[in-house]
């Protein structure tokens, strides 16, 4: 499948010379427009880990750094993952995960929606061509990372298609395919794996449909051929191989809060001041790096995400 860019974004909005010092990116995107000969408007981040570690300007602000601009070694984000379906060990997911067929794959948009579709990920990406936002991922378990996704955004599909005005969440359901997923064999886990948002949260312009990662298409291990990113919750909410985009005037059951409710709410929204009940969430581990940080609300994206939640206890509404 190819990918084609519409525009690169950051998100939060930053200048990409706050990513990668602008001589190295400058010198980089000749080099790449030389290998590829990409045309003018798309530009194709990959990531430069070691350029990128070593070159962060001792100028910039202890906020700014704590915004992490330093994108993780795509190495990491594709070697070291959550995806329950496939392993319990996050190395073991690459390789149990390598011969998943995405190919071809349909995602269903149905519920209290007036137009209800069926799609092809292929004849999606042509209707909606994704784009790169670089955002910051944190796991439940304290670890995490900074990547370049392609994604598009759901609120645009979701738009099109007129919601219902009965409609209040979204429920999103991953592959059941046991044949070709070793976990959901005689498991004791609610498999397929579901998420949920409200539907407000879902209109968000931060929520992607994420189709690739570090431009190029998703891996299996990340949740081809087409994952949720949320990037102001918790990990998890963000659901890997997706078939299924049902909208609901019912709370949707989620696979984690279904197993352990008192560990696993429903919102996760990302909060330094809640901790998870066997462990502290005030701060986290960035892999491949090591470095540790303090966690932020939000992770970080409080200015796009925080009126959503006004009038909520967030210790309550965990
Ligand atoms: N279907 C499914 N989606 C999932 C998971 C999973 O086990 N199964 N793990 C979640 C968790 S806990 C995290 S942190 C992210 C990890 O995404 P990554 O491996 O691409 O970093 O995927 C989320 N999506
Ligand atoms: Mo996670």
């Amino acid at each position: 499948m190819s990918i084609q860019l519409k525009k690169t974004r950051f998100y939060p909005p930053i200048p990409s010379s706050e990513i990668t010092p602008e001589d190295i990116f400058h010198s980089r995107r000749q080099f790449m427009k030389s290998i590829v000969g990409l045309g003018a408007s798309a530009i194709v981040i990959s990531a430069c880990a070691p350029a990128v570690k070593t070159s962060v300007p001792p100028t910039l602000s202890p906020t700014n750094a704590d915004l992490s601009t330093q994108l993780t070694p795509e190495k990491d984000a594709e070697s070291f993952n959550n995806y329950y379906e496939f392993s319990l060990s996050k190395d073991g997911v690459a390789a149990a995960a390598s011969h998943f067929q995405t190919e071809p794959w349909t995602v269903e948009i149905s519920g209290m929606i007036n137009q209800p579709m069926k799609i092809g990920i292929a004849d999606l990406v042509k209707r909606y061509p994704p784009e790169e936002r670089v955002y910051r991922h944190r796991c439940v378990e304290a670890w995490a990372m900074v990547v370049p996704w392609l994604g598009i955004p759901l609120n645009r599909i979701i738009k099109d298609l007129e919601p219902a005005s009965e409609a209040k969440f979204i429920k999103l359901t991953t592959l059941y395919d046991p044949n070709q997923m070793p976990g959901q064999k005689a498991s004791e886990y609610p498999y397929p794996y579901t998420e949920g948002l409200r539907l407000d949260e879902a209109m968000n312009d931060l929520v992607l449909l994420s189709t690739g990662l570090y431009g190029k298409p998703l891996l299996p291990q990340n949740g081809a051929p087409l994952r949720l990113v949320v990037p102001w919750k918790y990990g998890f909410k963000s659901i890997k191989s997706i078939v299924k985009i049902e909208l609901t005037d019912q709370q949707p059951a989620t696979f984690w809060n279904t197993l352990s409710p008192q560990e696993y709410g429903f919102y996760a929204n990302v909060n330094p001041a809640v901790p998870h009940p066997r462990w502290s969430q005030a701060r986290e581990t960035l892999i491949g790096t090591a470095q540790v940080r303090d966690t932020q609300l939000f992770n970080g994206y409080a200015d796009q995400v925080a009126a959503l939640y006004s009038g909520l206890d967030l210790s309550i509404n965990y």
